[in-house]
């Protein structure tokens, strides 16, 4: 017998309804959930496929100890002694920066990874934090926290409104869409064409959603600050800049023109191999547009001038009076957000508080750069001690993140590690103690994060579609332990953790005058909220203190959990909707668009001017059926196009001797990989293509179908030492690279 029910898709950003079918424990089928009000039944192969990811038989059933050199399963028990063992004398004798936590990207897609980190962090009290965050969007979290004081304050494009959208760097025709959670990116970017709006393209490879542009522009890789800093330099030098109802909200216009006076289309055209006269054309679109927005992603970030590119995005948001209006880029606002408080100035955002150890990087959003976890944990200085145990939270950086090999041979001289992961992969087969979590459809789902980043908001909740299995613990349980037997209160009753957050966070509330609680006692408000367990009811608590909340009976028709509960497809909450000044946090209250470290890093931009790279660059590439490094795995989701091989434009083909299908080495300041080549017009002279997340070829992991098309790893050309400056992120894009066709 076959039942239904419904599970928030938590493969990617898009966070689409599903519609499980369950035979037993066993997810049979999924299509999209039609009466979902966001995603409104879209699907994609991979939510179609959420039964073969769910029910991999790879997937660990039981936690792993390490005994005598090989890891065993073991009780939950064992393993929480273990962790409390081999963490504590670390903490005691070297202090806690000696102990590194690694916060992989499914973080964002898991209840768990959005409750319990900042506990596990604050409690720890270590600077040894890395994530996925600086091999991905820090620039952006940079950029907004100089220009709004919030390094969360994202604006997303109103997909559904807008008439003219400039989408650089992001293929959301295969990845779904990044930093702008849209079911159904691809048929939204259709009817932006369908109502006459227009769309604008730049990458330098011919992907999908470039074919799908009214204009496409192959720009050369890592260059896309010149070509955004020529367009505003052309809003100012034609009259073109408009700030409309930004005027009264924004500082540092006239400082920002001056600024920008040397970056003309003419002296940028070069570097970027763009025609002066077509940067111009640009500018006067998306000046004469009647809304527009500029959104970019991966290919901006990922390169050496990440949170320039990034900043100048919403520069010429700015510039143009599309920030903050319909039919621009607005800031969503979440069920779960915090109240918001009333404008005014803020604290500011500060950046490089401290730096690293070894390199001195400056750190960004309580961060350290990802590309220096290796160096952190097997260089010795004089400044503190090396990382001597580690705990990664759904995180690979062995193939994420630049040089796997010597991360791969640091983690394994640690006194210590744990891993919370579903596989014996890359990264986890280091571990003394892997602790899996259950499988998605053993797990509630919301989307903390990605409503944060929505085009519409709107709030939904699943709770877990299949009971725990037995011997199987929550995800959420695994941290509240794993925090407990790493702070030294192994043994204590995991609930105190959520019960520790509640008390705190509404002793908070009733302080503050904003808030819904204001006044009130805060054991009152706690013994109010519902749930059937302690994650459930932080929900709870969230939703009621947050901006369309119940304000625990302050407003009777606002949000609760049981209010969710009751609209198991969602509920909808408008279209995004003007928010400044509301949502400023920096010091002067208003948008400060040439921020001190910004013009700081501007001369590097002009020094970029005169560069052009000797020889042939790389760029990555995502495919649809596919997840960054975990996905290899089910066969459902591998072979056709989904292939680690080298795109080649055929005249580099030709000049260097590479025959489609045969192998090529590729070199680069890191290491060499052999790849086959796939000779392609879709991608521009000068530039190569990998994708990431492959080389499933090391001995230890248990990824048995992964294993048998392991691929190459691409972050393996890289050295770990080309980073962004400001944000600390890597450079992953636009690297020079060389070619060795095999005789
Ligand atoms: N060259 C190159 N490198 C890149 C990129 C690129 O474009 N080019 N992209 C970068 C980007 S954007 C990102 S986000 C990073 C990703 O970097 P990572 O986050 O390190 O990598 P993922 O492959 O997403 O691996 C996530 C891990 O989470 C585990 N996992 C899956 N589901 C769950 C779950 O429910 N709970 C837990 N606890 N674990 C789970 C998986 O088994 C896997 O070990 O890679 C980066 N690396
Ligand atoms: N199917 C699938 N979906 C995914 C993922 C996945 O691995 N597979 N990963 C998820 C994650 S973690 C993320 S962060 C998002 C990323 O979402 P996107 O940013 O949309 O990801 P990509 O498909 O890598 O698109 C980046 C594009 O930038 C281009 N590019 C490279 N260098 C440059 C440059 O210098 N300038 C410009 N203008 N373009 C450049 C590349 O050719 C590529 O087409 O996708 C998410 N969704
Ligand atoms: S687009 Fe993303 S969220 Fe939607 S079904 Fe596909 S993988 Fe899941
Ligand atoms: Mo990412």
């Amino acid at each position: 017998m076959s039942r239904t029910a419904l599970r928030i898709c938590p493969l990617c950003e898009a966070t689409c309804g599903l519609t499980l079918t369950i035979e037993g424990i066993r997810v049979t089928g999924a299509r999209g959930d039609r009466d979902d009000v966001f995603s409104r039944g879209f699907i994609c192969p991979k939510g179609a496929s959420f039964g073969a990811v769910d029910g991999d038989p790879d997937r660990l059933r039981a936690p792993l100890v390490r005994r005598d050199g090989e890891l065993r399963e073991a009780t939950w028990e064992e393993a929480f002694d273990a962790v409390a063992a081999g963490i504590r004398p670390v903490i005691e004798r070297h202090g806690p920066n000696a102990v590194g936590v690694v916060l992989g990207n499914p973080n964002v897609h898991t209840m768990a990874g959005a409750l319990y980190p900042p506990v596990l962090l604050g409690a720890l009290g270590t600077r040894s934090v890395f994530s996925a965050s600086t091999v991905d969007q820090m620039p952006k979290h940079v950029s907004s926290g100089l220009l709004y004081g919030d390094a969360n304050a994202i604006p997303v494009p109103d997909l559904d409104h807008t008439g003219h959208l400039l989408l650089i760097g992001a293929n959301p025709l295969e990845s779904n869409g990044s930093l702008c959670t849209a079911p159904d990116f691809p048929g939204k970017l259709k009817a932006l064409k369908a109502r006459g709006g227009t769309l604008t393209v730049v990458d330098p490879r011919r992907t999908r959603t470039a074919a799908l542009a009214d204009r496409h522009i192959a720009v050369r890789p890592g260059t896309d600050a010149l070509l955004l800093a020529a367009m505003a330099h052309v809003l100012f030098e034609e009259d073109l800049a408009d700030l409309k109802h930004l005027a009264p909200h924004v500082e540092g216009v006239a400082e920002l023109r001056a600024s920008l006076q040397d970056f003309t289309p003419e002296a940028v055209a070069a570097a970027c191999d763009v025609a002066a006269p077509l940067i111009r054309t640009l500018a006067r679109e998306l000046a004469a547009a009647p809304t527009a927005a500029v959104y970019a992603r991966i290919g901006s970030c990922t390169v050496p001038h990440g949170t320039l590119a990034s900043w100048l995005v919403d520069v010429l948001n700015i510039l143009t009076g599309n920030l903050d209006r319909p039919g621009g880029a607005l800031f969503p606002q979440a069920a779960t957000d915090r109240t918001p408080r009333p404008a005014g100035p803020g604290r500011g955002f500060a950046l490089g508080r401290w730096r690293s150890r070894v390199s001195g990087h400056p750190e960004a959003k309580s961060e350290l750069p990802i590309a220096a976890l290796a160096e952190e944990i097997d260089t010795a200085t004089e400044e503190g001690e090396p990382i001597r145990a580690v705990i990664t939270i759904a995180a690979n950086p062995v193939l994420s993140t630049p040089d796997g090999d010597r991360l791969d041979k640091a983690l394994g001289t640690l006194d210590f590690m744990v891993s919370v992961d579903p596989y014996l992969n890359e990264t986890s087969l280091h571990a003394d103690v892997v602790l899996p979590p259950p499988p998605p459809a053993q797990s509630p789902h919301h989307d903390f994060a990605f409503n944060t980043l929505a085009v519409r908001n709107q709030v939904r909740y699943t709770r877990p579609a299949v009971p725990l299995e037995p011997g199987r613990m929550a995800e959420t349980e695994i941290h509240a332990r794993l925090i407990l037997a790493a702070t030294g209160m192994h043994g204590t009753d995991p609930a105190a953790v959520d019960a520790m957050v509640v008390d705190q966070t509404l002793g908070k509330a009733v302080k503050e005058p904003h808030s819904p609680a204001y006044g009130r006692d805060p054991r009152e408000l706690a013994a109010q909220l519902t749930g059937d367990d302690g994650p459930e009811r932080r929900l709870d608590m969230m939703l009621r203190l947050g901006p369309y909340g119940d304000g625990f009976g302050a407003r009777p028709d606002g949000l609760s959990l049981a209010r969710l509960l009751a609209h198991p497809h969602g509920i909808d909450l408008g279209p995004l909707a003007a928010r400044l000044p509301q949502p400023l946090r920096t010091r002067s209250g208003r948008v400060e668009l040439l921020p001190g470290p910004i013009a700081d890093d501007l001369p590097r931009l002009r020094a970029a001017l005169a560069e052009r790279p000797a020889g042939l660059v790389l760029v990555g590439r995502r495919h649809l059926r596919s997840n960054n490094s975990w996905m290899h795995n089910v066969p459902a989701l591998t072979g056709g196009s989904n292939r680690c091989t080298l795109h080649i434009h055929p005249e580099d083909a030709d000049r260097l001797g590479v025959r489609d299908g045969e192998a090529v080495r590729v070199k680069g300041a890191g290491g060499e990989v052999t790849a086959p080549a796939e000779v392609t017009a879709d991608i521009r002279p000068g530039v190569v293509s990998l994708p990431h997340g492959w080389g499933h070829d090391r001995p230890g992991t248990r990824l048995r179908h992964a294993a048998t098309d392991p691929g190459v790893n691409v972050n393996q050309l890289l050295d770990g030492s080309l980073l962004d400056p400001l944000s600390g992120n890597a450079v992953l894009n636009g690297v020079p690279v060389e070619l060795i066709a095999r005789p």
